[in-house]
């Protein structure tokens, strides 16, 4: 059982496991939601209240695969810049491989996709 919490926002999950970032996302997909996009300073405190390990780094689901340096919401939402949580000095794709993003403690950092990492559902009904 799937035990979404209620946000203005939506209903976001920490089922507990780690993942890939795609593998992440088809779990998300599973449970009828998706890898949790996070535009404002409501949705980060959301994102973080969720995390059943806060000290362990989150999944968002923002990726930069298609086109380097273009991050784009898995979610479809519209990327909007500037991006406030991204820690000092990041996005700084080291070797030109880390096209997704992790959530840690509180900011933002590049990481490649294949690492494992916790990860937050989201799922956002036509109707709150
Ligand atoms: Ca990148």
């Amino acid at each position: 059982m799937v035990r979404w919490q209620k946000f203005a926002t939506g209903f976001l999950v920490d089922i507990g496991s780690q993942a890939s970032m795609h593998d992440a996302q088809a779990q998300c997909l599973a449970i009828g939601g998706g890898l949790a996009t996070v535009q404002t300073q409501a949705e980060a405190a959301n994102f973080m209240l969720v995390r059943k390990s806060p000290s362990s780094g989150y999944y968002i689901g923002a990726t930069d695969e298609t086109v380097e340096g273009q991050f784009k919401w898995l979610s479809g939402a519209n990327w909007t810049e500037p991006v406030p949580f991204w820690a000092p000095g990041q996005p700084n794709n080291t070797l030109g491989t880390q096209d997704c993003v992790e959530l840690d403690g509180q900011l933002w950092y590049t990481i490649e996709c294949s690492e494992v990492r916790h990860f937050i559902c989201e799922y956002v009904p036509l109707i709150v």
